[in-house]
């Protein structure tokens, strides 16, 4: 039968390699602790399930604690996890006949059944003992499905909640759901989109969010709405939304008491505010903090949180958007309540296919800051072009801020060691749909596993994951799965060459922001258009933002200014981010900016070609409808880029007024 993708990499096809089979084939029983709460059950089945598949073996439930060949799941305090280790860490002990797997909580228990698992599919023997522990508190994936049931910015079908049939219908999707964000350790959910409807806050929706809460909770993840700023008004009847107006702060109480209602252990709030038309405080000339603290004020007997978007920008023709953010939010550094914590994007714009690290990293020492990636592949080829992100979440989190002096990364700042504080977020924007195989392009769900993976541990190199993945999802022949991680990581930076090269920033069609519109002139806002971003001109391309245009340089440390902010110095990926270059300027590589221009774009249209050739040697190893999806893909992927490279090549060449190159180096 054909692989429909819809198990995820949560695949368990029996093993084939006998040194694994044999390896665990000692494992015949489990003994769980002697209170078997959901989620432990949750992780007895799942051992069950796994090795079901896996192995081809029944392992049976056994209450005896000295059995030989038992896998012994245990809460306890053991002392290879020694007593400060992060909430939910857990170690897999092997002994001589037994294995155990052990945490101080019941869902650290349910994460080492899946490292476990994990193990066993992608044919590792575990010798070793595993220890892991969480980098990151809150790792969670934040959902832009609407209620009418369609995703913004989703390109795989429509949303996964039905909530047409909740909270009668629990369709089987949210436990496999659950299932595969727990094998990577994400442990939190927004579920509607933060173009929020109010209608999520009414007591119709919240018993099918509850319904939704309750599926999710032994599996150990937390549910968060999105709210609309205004519903005081709009759900409520009262004269005004204004955070700092005595029966708006009762409303949110009221509200926030009810939600608890439903869902006891609620997660808490995410909010877009004063951003793209969204109501805020703002409105009432009150403050991004006045109205998260309000919102912190009505979560204050609970355990939940407050999380507030940091992405906001004015529609200002002569402003420069890197720089908004970090403006409106910096004179309320030390201002927002303990229990909130700011979101930010990765980069400055808009989840460009690349972006420096966002400014707001490492200048807001009193903040908690937690960091937003896009799995969704908005700018980055949707469902049809393959982009591994792993190593773009890499390149942002490893970049050093300097903030306090060298080695301060952004994974710094955002796994709260370097302002030393307890909260600390990933948040990925969700790929998911109502496609067979939930992502659309099959290698999108790598995406998916790799932000849940880097959540848990950013520490882990982008190749590693992808191995896992492939071993997990495709196939776990070696030299298989060393060229499909050849394919991954060529992928960004192919991508980038025919549609971005160069830090060119911001040109996609407007509206579906799929292929290219360098020439947008004219949009709803001068900020949404794409002569805004590149800047080109007779002269030369590219956003100067030292000081002569914006000076957005500026809220970066010296170390940075100093490369970044110096055309001679920056890195080529980033260059047009920060400086407008002459056409004839010649860079490092030798070619002069439009030389290496060109040659980018051609030299991007040639490796998707090279993508399908590699992709076409795998075919003995894949199976047949997943090749055949990947490779009708990578051809339409070949036909767009032509496309990308000959919108912009020839838009820019009537400012170059150059020829393109005939000598341009190409690869084979
Ligand atoms: O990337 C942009 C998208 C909007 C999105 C917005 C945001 C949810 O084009 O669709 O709105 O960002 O992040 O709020």
């Amino acid at each position: 039968l054909a692989d429909d993708g819809s198990r995820l990499w949560l695949k368990y096809d029996l093993i084939k390699n006998k040194n694994v089979q044999s390896a665990y084939a000692k494992y015949n029983s489990i003994i769980i602790p002697s209170k078997k709460t959901p989620t432990i059950e949750k992780a007895l089945e799942e051992l069950q399930i796994g090795f079901k598949g896996l192995l081809g073996k029944n392992l049976t439930n056994n209450s005896k604690n000295n059995t030989t060949g038992g896998i012994k799941l245990e809460i306890t305090n053991k002392e290879e996890l020694t007593k400060d280790s992060p909430e939910d860490s857990f170690a897999i002990i092997v002994q001589k006949d037994n294995l155990t797997i052990t945490s101080k909580t019941e869902t650290g228990v349910l994460y080492g059944v899946f490292e476990l698992l994990r193990n066993i599919q992608t044919e590792k023997i575990i010798t070793k003992n595993i220890v892991s522990s969480p980098k990151v508190k809150l790792r969670m994936l934040n959902h832009w499905d609407n209620a009418n049931g369609t995703v913004e910015r989703g390109y795989a079908g429509s949303s996964i909640w039905k909530w047409n049939e909740l909270p009668f219908r629990i369709d089987p999707r949210y436990i496999t759901y659950a299932r595969a964000n727990a094998s990577l350790g994400i442990n939190a959910t927004s579920i509607n989109n933060v173009n929020a409807s109010s209608r999520f806050l009414t007591a119709e929706y919240l018993e099918k969010i509850k319904a939704v809460a309750d599926v999710l909770r032994p599996y150990g993840i937390k549910v968060f709405i999105s709210v609309n700023f205004r519903s005081p008004r709009t759900l409520g009847g009262l004269k005004t939304s204004d955070p700092l107006d005595t029966d708006v702060r009762k409303w949110w109480i009221e509200k926030t008491k009810e939600i608890h209602q439903y869902i006891p252990d609620f997660g808490g709030y995410l909010v877009k505010a004063n951003s793209e038309g969204e109501p805020g405080p703002q409105d009432y000339g009150r403050t991004h903090a006045d109205g998260a603290n309000m919102l912190a004020e009505a979560m204050k007997p609970y355990n939940g949180i407050v999380i507030w978007r940091a992405f906001v920008y004015n529609a200002d023709p002569n402003g420069d958007r890197f720089k908004e953010g970090y403006e409106q939010f910096k004179p309320l550094d030390g201002k927002f309540d303990p229990k909130v914590i700011v979101q930010v994007k990765n980069g400055p714009i808009d989840f460009m296919p690349r972006e420096p690290f966002h400014p707001m990293f490492g200048s807001f020492p009193k903040t908690k800051l937690g960091i937003e990636f896009q799995i969704t592949q908005e700018y980055l080829g949707q469902s049809t072009h393959l982009t591994y992100l792993a190593p773009m979440f890499r390149e942002c989190l490893d970049t050093d801020t300097y903030a306090n002096g060298k080695g301060s990364t952004v994974s710094k700042v955002i796994d709260g060691s370097l302002y030393n504080s307890q909260m600390s977020l990933m948040a990925g924007v969700a790929n998911t749909g109502s496609d067979a195989n939930w992502c659309g392009h099959p290698f999108n769900q790598a995406n998916w596993y790799a932000f849940g993976r880097l959540a848990w541990n950013h520490e882990l190199s982008s190749e590693d994951i992808a191995k896992e993945w492939i071993g997990m999802t495709l196939t776990n022949n070696n030299n298989a799965k060393e060229k499909i991680n050849a394919i991954m990581q060529k992928s960004l930076p192919t991508y980038i060459k025919y549609t971005y090269p160069l830090g060119l920033h911001h040109m996609m069609g407007e509206g579906h922001h799929y292929g290219p519109e360098p020439w947008l002139t004219k949009a709803a806002r001068p900020d949404w258009t794409s002569i805004y971003y590149h800047r080109a001109d007779s002269i030369g391309l590219g956003f100067d933002r030292t000081g002569k245009v914006s000076n957005a340089i500026k809220l970066y440390s010296k170390e940075i200014i100093d490369t970044w902010g110096n055309p001679d110095k920056c890195d080529l990926n980033y260059l047009l981010w920060f400086h407008h270059i002459p056409w004839s300027k010649k860079l490092n590589t030798g070619n002069s900016l439009w030389e290496e221009l060109c040659y980018r774009y051609y030299s991007g249209v040639e490796e998707t070609k090279n993508l399908q050739k590699e992709w076409n040697e795998m075919k003995p190893y894949i199976d047949k409808e997943t090749y055949a999806s990947v490779m009708a893909r990578l051809k339409i992927q070949e036909k767009e880029a032509i496309w990308w490279r000959d919108s912009c090549v020839l838009y820019f060449k009537e400012f170059s007024k150059m020829p393109i190159p005939n000598n341009l180096i190409l690869p084979n």
